[in-house]
């Protein structure tokens, strides 16, 4: 058993992708967070309204939804608290890291097709610092040192790679010198 408080260092990461996702800033995260959020992601990409694109993302965050986030719902409130998803990521990571490794894929994948507006294959510190703004409520300062900390292979934009690794790192790592940590800026 992790404790979600002893280790301070994920907690508060944790707690940071909290608030990413609790798009409406009520404190808690519920069904409606995460439609916001596929909807947010769906406008941020440039894809038109009802498209497939735009559908396929929204789509995303429901499975987000249903498969990851209200099993987390240990109280059975409707509604996931900052201690109820630490726990879902952070319990699993023991017993079932194919399950927390799934939820990474699935929003890092999401997120990149969102970030990578031009589809060059590659997010460019622009990308990035629009991202930042958009979805991840990073300010500009914040987001651009985020780039840099990033761009583990130094090639002045981010690769699929690179944001796999920060993404796992983000979520996984007890290291306060991973440079994943830097994600959503300062943490
Ligand atoms: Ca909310
Ligand atoms: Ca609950
Ligand atoms: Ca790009």
């Amino acid at each position: 058993m992790i404790d979600l408080f002893g280790d301070g260092l994920r907690r508060r990461k944790l707690d940071r992708l909290f608030g990413v996702i609790d798009v409406d800033g009520d404190g808690v995260i519920t069904q409606a967070d995460y439609e916001q959020l596929g909807q947010l992601m769906a406008k941020v990409s440039g894809a038109a309204p009802d498209s497939a694109r735009s559908n396929e993302l929204k789509a995303t965050f429901g499975q987000l939804w249903r498969e990851f986030q209200a099993p987390a719902d240990q109280d059975g409130d409707g509604r996931i608290g900052s201690d109820e998803f630490a726990s879902s990521v952070l319990t699993p990571l023991g017993v079932a890291p194919d399950r927390v490794l799934r939820f990474i894929g699935l929003l890092c994948n999401a997120s990149f097709g969102v970030a990578d507006t031009d589809g060059d294959g590659r997010i460019s510190k622009a990308e990035h610092l629009r991202m930042g703004r958009e979805v991840f409520r990073v300010d500009e300062a914040g987001a651009a040192t985020s780039f840099e900390k990033l761009d583990f292979f130094n090639n002045g934009y981010l690769t699929l790679d690179a944001y796999l690794i920060a993404f796992t790192e983000f979520v996984t790592s007890p290291d306060p010198n991973a440079r994943g940590n830097w994600l959503f800026g300062d943490f």
